[in-house]
């Protein structure tokens, strides 16, 4: 069993602050007073990887690949592999019966204490069914009460079962939703299969448009949290999505998650054999950047196959087959559970206590290095990181980095780069260095636990500095920033 993950933190953590509670006015308020609007929805998201971004460096989730049906045709989708609205295309998940996915959950949930969500994604749409998505969350809300249920669906029958997701406790709902223009959908999904009948064409999207509007309607009736992913299809809805964003916002979404199309000719869906291609990173966090205004972006989406397992980013999927899964026994355990989120939460709030003290550093660039705190310059740095919010990995061993936007405001992250990692024998690779010198060319900086002498001097030529460090992702960050703004005066 995974040891609870308190000590997560460097020894150079400080400790986390105790606060005074108070009041808008600044009177302080009583302790046992009922939490406010703010605190009850921060409780929903917490322990949530997709909801909440700092979650999603402490908590994982996993997926049960329980529903094989589908009832309309997507283009970037080919069904012999994952929806690819919750999926990478390329992977096919082991399908489960509702019993053999309550078992593996069981497993799950006692061998990976922080896997606190259950979502089911595929690999077709769950709503298409439903009798076999709705017996796994019972099964599981019976004996796994401490485990949120999720659910990811294209829409088309939310409306029937919002009363039932009620019922049953499921708090997270996922639509996906790349149109609100039947005219824009026309280029994304031939058909509709909708009570029993096929409709093509306008027909069937016009179908599809009213059924996702009413089903986010009902969602935020039934007070459920709803997100809306999108995918980015360059020329077909890239400057529509900010129309979808301003749309599903009033109509009471949380969280939009604007997610790249994934197209390659060998996944064999329409746009891949006519050649569609995806969004750049820059393409999308461009578009992203423009629909966050008020509404939660999320960016830290890594397009999970449906029998996902562990932390977003972290693909455990491979270690929790059926044949494996089946002969294991189950060790759930509730209080151990507790004990390890309880550890979780502790190392949550020494890293928050260090990320102000980042801040601070951020701040000082102001009066060290006379820009304005509106007019410093953004720069981007890539991180290694094995999770716990921390700089952690070895260089040689990500399989992807994450990408923090710094100015003198604050470090925040706004990506992820999945790279091939470069020490996949034991050596160094060539031509994946070179990838992923390509995958990062806009960051300054790289931000790892540990480098080797040779691929430091290949990002040096590359205007990308390695900064080896064990510590708050942060706070490593800021201090690179003051020093990179010092040797920018220097020049
Ligand atoms: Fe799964 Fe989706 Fe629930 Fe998350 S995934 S059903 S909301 S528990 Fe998360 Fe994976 Fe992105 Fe989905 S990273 S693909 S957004
Ligand atoms: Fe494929 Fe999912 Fe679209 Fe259905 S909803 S066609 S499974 S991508």
């Amino acid at each position: 069993m995974t040891p609870p993950p308190t000590g997560l933190l460097t020894p150079t953590a400080a400790p986390a602050k105790t606060k005074t509670k108070s009041g808008s006015c600044g009177c302080s308020s009583k302790t046992d007073a009922a939490p406010s609007l703010d605190e009850k929805m921060k409780a929903r998201i917490e322990k949530h990887p997709c909801y909440s971004e700092e979650a999603h460096h402490h908590y994982a989730r996993m997926h049960v690949a329980v529903a094989p049906a589908c009832n309309i045709q997507c283009n970037y989708c080919n069904r012999k592999y994952d929806c690819a609205n919750e999926s990478r295309p390329g992977v096919v998940s082991e399908l489960l019966t509702p019993e053999e996915a309550a078992h593996k959950v069981l497993v799950i949930a006692g061998k990976i204490p922080q896997m606190t969500v259950l979502g089911i994604a595929g690999p077709g749409d769950p709503l298409a069914n439903p009798e076999k998505t709705f017996r796994t969350f019972e099964l599981i809300a019976d004996k796994a009460p401490d485990i949120k249920l999720c659910l990811s669906t294209n829409g088309l029958m939310l409306p029937d079962y919002v009363d039932r997701i009620k019922q049953l406790n499921v708090d997270h709902v996922t639509i996906t939703i790349n149109m609100v223009d039947p005219k824009v959908g026309e280029k994304i999904y031939p058909w509709v299969h909708y009570r029993r009948k096929r409709y093509r064409g306008i027909e069937g999207v016009k179908i599809l448009h009213e059924r996702q509007m009413e089903g986010l309607q009902a969602l935020r009736e039934a007070d459920i949290l709803c997100k809306v992913n999108s995918v980015m299809i360059p020329g077909v809805n890239d400057e529509h999505l900010a129309e979808v964003d301003e749309v599903i916002r009033a109509n009471g979404a949380f969280l939009h998650n604007i997610m790249p199309l994934i197209s390659a000719p060998e996944h064999g869906t329409h746009f891949g054999l006519t050649g569609q291609r995806g969004p750049t990173p820059k393409e999308l966090k461009s578009l992203q950047d423009k629909c966050s205004g008020n509404m939660k972006m999320m960016r830290h989406c890594r397009q999970c196959r449906a029998d996902a397992v562990g932390l977003l980013g972290e693909d455990r999927s491979q270690e929790f087959t059926k044949e494996k899964f089946m002969e294991m026994t189950p060790e759930y355990n509730l209080e151990t559970r507790q004990e390890v989120h309880a550890g979780i939460e502790k190392s949550k709030a020494e890293i928050k206590a260090v990320k102000e003290k980042a801040v601070e550093t951020l701040h000082a660039v102001e009066t060290l290095h006379v820009t304005s705190l509106q007019d410093s310059p953004k720069i981007l740095v890539a991180v290694a990181t094995k999770g716990g919010g921390l700089v952690n990995q070895h260089f040689g061993h990500a399989k992807e980095f994450q990408v923090f936007e710094v100015d003198a405001n604050e470090a925040k992250f706004v990506g992820h780069r999945k790279i091939d990692h470069y020490c996949q024998s034991g050596y160094g690779e060539e031509a994946t260095l070179d990838h992923i010198i390509k995958a990062i060319a806009d960051c300054k900086a790289v931000l790892v636990s540990k480098i080797g002498h040779c691929p430091q001097e290949e990002l040096q030529k590359a205007g990308i500095q390695a900064v080896e460090a064990y510590d708050v992702i942060e706070k490593v960050a800021s201090e690179f920033y003051a020093q990179y703004l010092q040797n920018q005066q220097g020049e």
